[in-house]
């Protein structure tokens, strides 16, 4: 029996000319579930992206911050393929699969989250990825910019644009210690890139991306369109965007990390298929395919 192949609604890496298309998803999904307003939910539709001010208690935010702190000095992780260095160092620069088997899973599960995830994605949702972004003072560098959703298509299998992130910041987040920068509006164009895939990319790409980054005269097109927002706030604040928003962040140089926790929900309708770039699936870790069961609330 031939198995029934998905059809790719996004190439990217495939040898061709880079370049903008409009998305073929809807942005909000599903029937609202009353977690979020009205205003909030077509401010999300319109900019890709929703900030939020103390969403947890400082007892939640401070046992989490312990965690990430023992978790970037874990001796127990330091040659794990779930911990990544900065590109030019062994400082820790991310680790990876935190919502399972750590104190960070409480995060992952929050109430709050979840119904907000629920609300957007339009029904139950499991978590697709998992880290912690360290943003080290001195030595951490940029995140280029990029749309999660293209390495999430080309490399996992994530087949339509129905998941987001929440970045939960965990140190303040200021305009000097290299804060996240969102395009906003730019969810609604999806940027097919140049190149192909190399195999094993995610051992690069996790350090420093340069295969599934956009081209400059598109990324030129997207800030025309909405400009370029960096959402600031105290530690325990919160950045949710969409999966496809074209974001990065730059080098911190300043004395204070600039530390946040990510977690990816995706639609238990949106399970991973195989990888369109017709390479061997990522690392659990990095791309979970291994329980896509919907996650409860804590
Ligand atoms: O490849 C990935 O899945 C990771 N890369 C970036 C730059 N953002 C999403 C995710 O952490
Ligand atoms: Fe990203």
């Amino acid at each position: 029996m031939s198995v029934a192949t998905v059809e790719d609604l996004y190439p990217s890496r495939t040898g061709g000319e880079p370049g903008l298309s409009p998305r073929r998803d809807p942005v909000l999904h599903g029937e609202p579930t009353g977690a979020l307003s009205d205003w909030r939910r077509g401010r999300y539709d319109a900019d890709g992206f929703l900030c939020f001010e103390a969403l947890f208690t400082p007892e939640e935010l401070g046992s989490w911050q312990q965690e990430a702190e023992r978790l970037r000095t874990d001796p127990a992780l330091r040659g794990a393929p779930e911990r990544i260095a900065e590109p030019d160092s062994d400082v820790t620069r991310s680790v990876f699969g935190v919502h399972r088997g750590t104190g960070l899973e409480a995060l992952a599960r929050h109430p709050k989250l979840i119904a907000l995830a629920r609300d957007l994605l339009g029904g139950e949702v499991y978590v697709h990825q998992s880290r912690v972004n360290y943003k080290p003072a001195f030595n951490g560098k940029e995140f280029y910019w990029h749309s999660d959703f293209e390495t999430w298509h080309v490399e996992d299998g994530m087949p339509r644009m129905r998941a987001l992130s929440v970045s939960v910041s965990l140190t303040e987040n200021s305009e000097f210690n290299g804060p996240l920068m969102v395009m906003p509006g730019s969810h609604r164009q999806y940027v097919s890139c140049a190149g192909r895939t190399p195999e094993n990319h995610h051992e690069q790409s996790l350090r420093r991306q340069e295969i599934g980054v956009p081209d400059d005269e598109s990324l030129r097109r997207l800030a025309k369109v909405g400009g370029i927002v960096a959402p600031k706030g105290p530690a325990g604040s919160a950045t949710l965007f969409e999966c496809n928003l074209m974001h990065g962040s730059n080098s911190n140089i300043c004395p204070w990390p600039r530390t946040n926790v990510f977690i990816v929900y995706n639609s238990v309708e949106n399970a991973l298929v195989d990888p369109f770039c017709g390479l061997a699936p990522r690392p659990d870790h990095v791309g979970n395919r291994s329980d896509f069961s919907p996650i409860e609330p804590a």
